[in-house]
């Protein structure tokens, strides 16, 4: 009676027992890094002393930061090369695409354990890999040898019937279910897809699926593996590489939907959440300023045809900028070879690499007050580098047909001809660099100046007196505590220089202020930390000096980070406790050293004379991790 994420699971569980919410650990197969993530994970790999990694497949994307506006990209991008060879990583260069897609086209395999250190790992879901968002220093645990913890997750049945119409997207599917299930609904648990539906959809598809199942707040999501799974490797000439995966009949989940196919119509991400959802219909007619097409969402070969096929002929309107950044050097030379590329550029397309590019605003940020329509997967206040825009997610088709109109159009009021799938896809993997064992240990290391040695945490107080340096509402993204974009994303290997930036959209001076007062205390609403896998937005409070987060409730990834960095992370039990504190209050958490799972923590507001209860979501080995000031700390302590 298991389900797909319980068998693998079960395959790979090293440690604990496999019930619900129990903390587990299990092995991992692979591991991915991208290059914005990927500096502080390799910094942290080389602290532990490991000389080899010890996975079947770790890889080193590089798509992130790839604007080089100074010396410091290029410097990170120097130092992943020769680090991934000396460490036995493979290493994807700039170019050759964003590392989701790469990974999905290249590595990745059903029912292997894939951690990586970007929260939309899971697009590899699409292809039947049990694949995790994590921070970088979980993924250079990984890399060690470690297994990964986490709570067994709650596994939800998302059955798909029926087939999608002309100009309704795979896009439609996950945005319907987050407007089913909010960016909330999926914490601690993996969405699995079954049903005759799903034999219509194709692995990228299916991707884009599982690839948003990070907005849901889920661990995972994955489709089983099958026909059109052997197919799809059989085209990217590794059928050897399947293994048929699907849930048991009986098969018992914590919570059940289904979704008509063949009754979706084209949908709408509004600002600023991914799951602010409507239909195209009900906001058609908008005027538009920008239409990008891309990100690791939404960049497929046939995600492109079909772009192709709507522009062709057309020209986007006078009023719209429009940008596309295909996927991979795989999908670009493949409709570099077969002349959408130029269909693209005739309707005035501006071409962007195959990075990530507009998605984590490296360029194209919108003009002030913008409508911009993005086929990517987060709208987060800011993200795009323009606080005044209005940014919104929509499927490829709907980027496409309201460029040529100049306002939000319905993709199914389009006669296009419906692209073919390929017959085999262009096989070239030589902008991926493998290890060579035999000359690692001869490689230099190079680090540029921008490469800063690891900041280290002190084991934590009995005592923690300090102020409450920031109150915040619910749904913090991790855009919100530390931003990304061409402007800050050079520093992430610097965290001295990026700590200057966090929180700068939300409260002015913030940095400052924790230096004046010795850092602080930060109190939160609900699902804090959602979003990014990105550990800066750990690392960086913690070398402010922010001891503990207070929240309402935490996003997964985010309360590991903090975890890993020593920083303190506890929950009201009351939530009205929340409406009582204000920035400034000194709050005292007593006995730290003392503290256990599953027990409450009466917290002193002195400022107000009144104390709270708080509880917490802690194993015994992460409150052993917290108390000696996080995970490099642990490993040290605990090295034989
Ligand atoms: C993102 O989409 O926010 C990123 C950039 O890919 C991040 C990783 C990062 O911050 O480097 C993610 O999703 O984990
Ligand atoms: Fe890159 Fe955007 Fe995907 Fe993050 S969400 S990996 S920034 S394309």
């Amino acid at each position: 009676m298991p389900t797909m994420t319980e068998k693998i699971l079960k395959a790979h569980c090293i440690e604990g027992v496999m019930e619900r919410g129990t903390p587990i650990a299990i092995r991992i197969d692979q591991t991915l890094t991208q290059d914005a993530t990927g500096t502080m994970a390799y910094l942290q790999l080389e602290a532990m002393g490991v000389d080899q990694v010890k996975t079947e497949l770790s890889v080193s994307y590089v798509d992130h930061n790839t604007l080089q506006s100074g010396f410091e990209n290029a410097d990170d991008h120097k130092y992943l090369q020769t680090v991934a060879a000396k460490h036995g990583i493979y290493f994807s260069r700039a170019g050759n695409g964003i590392c989701h897609q790469v990974h999905l086209e290249r590595f990745a395999k059903p029912g292997k354990t894939l951690l990586g250190s970007d929260s939309h790992t899971p697009t590899a879901g699409g292809i039947g890999s049990l694949a995790i968002g994590a921070g970088g220093l979980d993924v250079a645990c990984a890399m060690a040898g470690r297994p990964f913890h986490l709570p067994m997750p709650k596994v939800v049945k998302v059955e798909l019937i029926g087939k999608l119409k002309q100009g309704v997207s795979s896009k439609d599917i996950i945005l319907k279910l987050l407007s089913m299930l909010t960016v909330k609904g999926g914490v601690g648990k993996v969405i699995e897809y079954c049903g005759e539906g799903v034999k219509h959809l194709s692995i990228p598809q299916r991707a884009t699926i599982t690839n948003m199942g990070a907005e849901l707040g889920a661990t995972s999501s994955i489709f089983p593996s099958d026909e059109v799974t052997k197919h799809f490797l059989k085209m990217q000439d590794r059928e050897c590489d399947y293994v048929e995966l699907s849930a048991d009949d009986d098969a018992v989940y914590d919570e059940n939907y289904t979704i008509d196919l063949a009754a979706l119509e084209p949908m709408i991400a509004m600002p600023h959440s991914p799951d602010n959802i409507k239909t195209i219909r009900e906001v058609a007619g908008m005027k538009v300023d920008q239409c990008a097409i891309g990100s690791c969402t939404n960049s497929s070969y046939m995600d492109m045809m079909s772009v192709a096929a709507i522009l062709k002929g057309h020209v986007a309107k006078e009023n719209v900028s429009l940008t596309v950044s295909p996927g991979s050097k795989q999908v670009l030379n493949m409709i570099a070879r077969n002349g959408a590329l130029a269909e693209m550029i005739a309707a005035g397309a501006r071409i962007l690499e195959s990075t990530c590019g507009p998605c984590i605003g490296m360029g194209q940020s919108p003009c002030t007050d913008a409508l911009s329509l993005r086929t990517f997967n987060r709208n987060f206040y800011g993200r795009s580098g323009t606080l005044s825009a209005r940014v919104c997610l929509v499927s490829p088709e709907t980027a496409a047909i309201s460029a040529i109109n100049g306002v939000i159009s319905d993709p199914r009021e389009v006669d296009y001809e419906l692209p073919k799938e390929p017959e085999h896809f262009l096989i070239d993997d030589r902008c991926i660099i493998k290890p060579d064992p035999k000359t690692a240990k001869d490689v230099e290391v190079i680090r540029g100046p921008n490469i800063k040695p690891l900041p280290s945490n002190t084991a934590m107080s009995d005592t923690i007196e300090k102020q409450v340096v920031l109150k915040v509402t619910d749904n913090i993204t991790t855009d919100h505590i530390m931003p990304a974009g061409a402007k800050v994303l050079p520093y992430r290997s610097n965290i001295e220089k990026i700590s200057t930036f966090v929180f700068r959209d939300v409260k002015a001076g913030f940095a400052d202020l924790c230096k004046e007062k010795g850092g602080g205390i930060i109190v939160a609403g609900s699902n804090y930390g959602q979003g990014s896998s990105r550990e800066h937005a750990a690392l960086a409070p913690m070398y402010l000096g922010v001891k503990a987060i207070i929240a309402k409730s935490f996003a997964r990834i985010h309360h590991a980070n903090l975890i890993n960095f020593g920083i303190l992370p506890l929950c009201f039990i009351n939530e009205d406790d929340y409406d009582r504190i204000h920035e400034g209050d000194v709050l005292v958490i007593a006995n730290t050293h003392a503290l256990q799972p599953n027990q409450t923590v009466m917290i002193e507001n002195r400022t107000s004379n009144t104390h709270f209860p708080c509880k917490h979501n802690l194993s015994a080995l992460d409150i052993e991790t917290l108390l000696v000031g996080g995970t490099l700390n642990y490993i040290k302590a605990n090295q034989s």
